[in-house]
C-alpha cells in the first residue's frame, strides 16, 4: 500500500463524492481539499490536470481530476471547455446544437493527475456513449442528464443512482487505475 489517505483538489463536491466511493473500495480515504481551479487553455486533459496540480503547493499526496464531454459530430467540443460551455449553453443549448443531428456518439473523459514524494502520475478513464435527445433524470450533476453510456440500459447517467454511474463511468474508471496503482 503506498498511500491509505489522500486529497483530491476540486471545486465539485459531486466528484469528491463519486471518487472517494471508488477509492473507499481500496481502502483509501479521499479527502475533499476546495480549490477554485486556474485551468490553462489546453486541448488535452492531462496536461491541464497537471497545470492545476502545480497551483498546490502544500507537500500532502493529492490527486486533481479534468473531465469533459466529447461529441464526435463536433470533433470533440466542447471537451476541454466542458465547464465553459455548461455555463453559457447549458444541456438545452447542446441538444439544441444537436438538433438535426444524426450521430449523437460522444465519450467522457476523465484525466488524473495525482503527485507524491515519488513525482507525478496521470491515470486516464473513458466511457462511451450517445446524447439523450432530451433531458432525462436529475442524479448526478453536469452533463449527466443527456449523456447515455453505450454499456448501460438506455439511461442517462442522471436516471442512474450514483451506484450505477460508478459502474460505468469515466471518472470511475480512472479512479480505479489509481487505486489499483496505489495499493499495488
Ligand atoms: P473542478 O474543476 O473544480 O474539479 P469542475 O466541475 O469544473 O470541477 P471539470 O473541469 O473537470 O470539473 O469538468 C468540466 C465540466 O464537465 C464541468 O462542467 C462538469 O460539470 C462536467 N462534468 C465532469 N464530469 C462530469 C460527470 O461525471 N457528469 C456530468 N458532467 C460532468
Amino acid at each position: 500500500m503506498k498511500k491509505n489517505k489522500i486529497y483530491l483538489g476540486t471545486s465539485n463536491k459531486n466528484k469528491v463524492k463519486e471518487a472517494s466511493a471508488i477509492l473507499e473500495k481500496f481502502g483509501i480515504n479521499l479527502i475533499h481539499y476546495p480549490i477554485e481551479r486556474i485551468e490553462i487553455q489546453s486541448d488535452n486533459l492531462e496536461e491541464i490536470a497537471i497545470f492545476s496540480l502545480k497551483n498546490v503547493h502544500e507537500k500532502i499526496p493529492i490527486v486533481i481530476e479534468d473531465a469533459g464531454l466529447f461529441i464526435n459530430k463536433f470533433k470533440g467540443f466542447p471537451g476541454p471547455y466542458s465547464s465553459y460551455v455548461l455555463e453559457r449553453l447549458g444541456n438545452p443549448g447542446i441538444l439544441k446544437l444537436m438538433e438535426n443531428v444524426e450521430d449523437r456518439t460522444a465519450k467522457y473523459i476523465s484525466a488524473i493527475a495525482y503527485r507524491d514524494e515519488t513525482g507525478i502520475h496521470n491515470f486516464k478513464g473513458i466511457v462511451e456513449g450517445s446524447i439523450a435527445f432530451s433531458i432525462r433524470g436529475s442524479n448526478g450533476f453536469g452533463y449527466d442528464p443527456i449523456f447515455i453510456p453505450k454499456e448501460g440500459k438506455d439511461q442517462t447517467f442522471g436516471e442512474m443512482s450514483e451506484q450505477e454511474k460508478n459502474l460505468l463511468s469515466h471518472r470511475s474508471r480512472a479512479f480505479i487505475a489509481l487505486g489499483k496503482w496505489l495499493t499495488e
